[in-house]
């Protein structure tokens, strides 16, 4: 089942059948606790919708804030403590590689996202750029994971490199977090042969394309959520990105009008463009 945001209100899919749940609000979805048996409910005594684009999809937030972990892959490390080695960083980020503690950091709110189809931005100030393709957990306020979603942790490598202090400017500004198609509502965990795909295309050519598995997530996303919901209180439910497995050569930077693609079956394609 999976669950999109519209101007017109929010949307179920199942079976490749869409339904529109009137009057409920995307924010009293995600507080709840039984999101899953409360949506098969819905569904179940409404009618589809003759016609649905997924042209029609915000972004699916709303009052949640958006966390994300770091350095959970081992490509993450190595690429921290390429670009901070000359600012002395790189045996920060080695540390929290094998730390039991997680890299947790605010990354956005709905006002800096933006959902498929929107554009995505770089910092006028930074000169190395790149997308981080992320699988994202949707949280609900008591750390049940309902599901996942798509997420872009837009990044100023440039900037954070320069000091790992610097890091909120490198990734919290305005267009520097997307998330999407839709979220896919789930109780299991999506199996570790599950792969998150990047494509990253300049004139209408794949200028970078990768792909990495989630078995090499070093992270359990149980054990992120636990530790994000410590002395935390998220009333509307909260969006955690796990991290990104892939990174760029040190030579790319994005470049406005790229378009970036993120795939991760069974939740779609989250695709944006530079501004
Ligand atoms: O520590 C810097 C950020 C790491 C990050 O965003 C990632 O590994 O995905
Ligand atoms: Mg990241």
């Amino acid at each position: 089942m999976k669950l999109y945001r519209t101007a017109a209100g929010c949307v179920v899919e199942e079976d490749n059948l869409y339904y529109r749940l009137d009057g409920v609000s995307l924010d009293f979805l995600l507080a709840r606790e039984d999101l899953p048996e409360y949506l098969s409910d819905s569904i179940a005594q409404a009618a589809p919708l003759p016609e649905f684009r997924l042209t029609e999809i915000l972004a699916p937030i709303s009052h949640q804030e958006v966390w994300a972990a770091g350095v959970t892959y081992y490509r993450s490390r190595g690429a921290r403590m390429e670009e901070s080695k000359d600012a002395g960083g790189g045996n920060f980020y080695d540390r929290v590689y094998s730390a039991e503690r997680p890299e947790l950091f605010f990354k956005s709110t709905a006002s800096r996202t933006v959902g498929s189809g929107g554009k995505v931005r770089i910092r006028s100030d930074a000169h190395w750029s790149v997308p981080e393709p992320e699988l994202t957990l949707v949280v609900s306020p008591k750390g049940r994971i309902h599901g996942y979603t798509i997420g872009n942790d837009m990044s100023s490598r440039d900037i954070e490199g320069e000091n790992p202090l610097y890091l909120p400017q490198a990734k919290v500004y305005d267009g520097s977090c997307a998330l999407g198609p839709g979220i896919l509502v789930s109780e299991s965990p999506l199996p570790h042969s599950t792969e998150i795909a990047l494509e990253i295309d300049r004139n209408n050519r794949v200028e970078f394309s990768a792909s990495v598995a989630l078995t090499e997530l070093k992270r359990d996303p149980k054990v992120l959520v636990e530790y994000l919901l410590r002395d935390n209180l998220f009333p509307s439910g909260c969006f955690l990105m796990t991290g990104t497995g892939i990174v760029p050569p040190s030579s790319f930077t994005l470049a406005h009008g790229d378009r970036i693609r993120i795939t991760i079956e069974p939740i779609g394609t989250l695709e944006n463009v530079v501004a």
